[in-house]
């Protein structure tokens, strides 16, 4: 065999075993790199005498341009087998149902789907929606709504107050929503229409209280808004958020130190075995507190009580919520338990809206 045959021999045995990419460019650079089989026997071509280097360049010509094509095939080769192993190992199969997504999957909780149904109501009748700090000053608080120094809800066994600063006065958690109002007067001139719904604080505990919980309070400011006003907007309310044509409601008089008149409002319900509605039947249950704003908070937050006057009110956003939506035991608003979650729970993009239907 000559030279040339075994070289070539070589060459290829070493292409055909190349089982990667990396072992076939090893391949190549032995074969045709600068220190090469083949590199080395064109070398030799110039020491050779002009008939002979014809025919033998010829040859490894010949030689060098077949290592080429089997080059060429094997890098074929191993580009269909490592594209092979690839859809062999990622394939997919499209028959498996689609994953939901969070969206899908997500509930909305109850207090968050009741807060946005009763934003959604009053929206529709002109209410704008305020907001403000949980942490408040004893004077928004109690001092500026006509709470008396000496006040009981002032008292550490409802309220939760800071450690004092070194002039005296202490922060607090808010117990109601009430000093959004007072931030409201104070910010902007009447009229003034607006909701607060947000989380309020006071020290107590049990089956029906949680130290956390969540109030909607209203307050409309104008020069001649009156009861009368005020007795439709939570009419209106009553029928839009409890989704019944008529409902009767009781006002009974009542006091706040922040209202005068003050007025306690009943709705008229049927209690049946575990279940109550509303709209119909002779019983009534208590859902909200309310009275024209007293001339001392009016004063209090810069408005002259003789050019305007006007209503507030407040509810209990956890209590409506457990009444609609039938649930037993508050606590388990604050559980996170996500079988609860699941079963009270709604689907995040089902948004509650007037025209689409608060619930459905
Ligand atoms: C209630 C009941 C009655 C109320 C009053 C005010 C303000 F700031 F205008 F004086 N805000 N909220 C109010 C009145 C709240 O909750 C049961």
């Amino acid at each position: 065999m000559t030279d040339i045959a075994q070289i070539e021999q070589r060459i290829l045995a070493d292409v055909a075993a190349a089982s990667d990419e990396a072992a076939l460019e090893a391949a190549r650079v032995a074969a045709l790199g600068k220190n090469g089989a083949i590199t080395a026997l064109l070398k030799t071509l110039g020491t050779l005498p002009p008939e002979e280097r014809k025919s033998r360049g010829s040859l490894i010509n010949g030689l060098k341009e077949r290592v080429n094509a089997a080059l060429a095939a094997r890098r074929e080769a191993l580009k269909g087998a490592a594209l092979k192993a690839r859809l062999d190992t990622e394939s997919l199969d499209v028959t498996l149902p689609v994953r939901e997504t969070p969206a899908e999957v997500g509930r909305v909780h109850p207090i968050t789907q009741v807060t946005d149904e009763l934003t959604a109501i009053f929206a529709d009748m002109g209410f704008a929606v305020a907001e403000g700090p949980d942490i408040e000053t004893d004077d928004y608080n109690f001092t500026k709504l006509n709470f008396p120094q000496d006040h009981p809800a002032r008292d550490m066994q409802d309220t939760f107050f800071f450690n004092p600063k070194p002039d005296g006065s202490r922060l607090l958690l808010r117990t109601h929503t009430s000093p959004v109002q007072v931030r409201t007067m104070l910010a902007q001139k009447p009229p003034i229409r607006v909701i607060i719904p947000g989380r309020t604080y006071r020290s107590d505990s049990d089956q029906t209280h949680t130290p956390m919980f969540h109030q909607v309070e209203g307050l409309v400011i104008d020069r001649s808004s009156h009861l009368g006003h005020l007795k439709w907007i939570l009419e209106e309310f009553c029928k839009a958020f409890f989704e019944v044509d008529r409902v009767k409601m009781r006002f009974r008089p009542s006091f706040f130190p922040f209202t005068e008149p003050s007025l306690e409002v009943d709705i008229q319900c049927r209690r049946e075995k575990d279940e109550i509605r509303f709209g119909e039947g002779d019983d009534w249950l208590e859902i909200l507190g309310c009275g024209m704003v007293h001339p001392n908070v009016l004063r209090n937050c810069g408005l002259d009580p003789d050019d305007f006057q006007g209503f507030a009110w407040g509810m209990g956003i956890d209590r409506i919520a457990m009444l609609k939506y039938g649930m037993a035991d508050l606590r388990a608003f604050f559980e996170a338990d996500v079988r609860w979650l699941t079963h009270y729970g709604f689907r995040p993009l089902d948004f509650p809206t007037l025209a689409g239907g608060l619930s459905s």
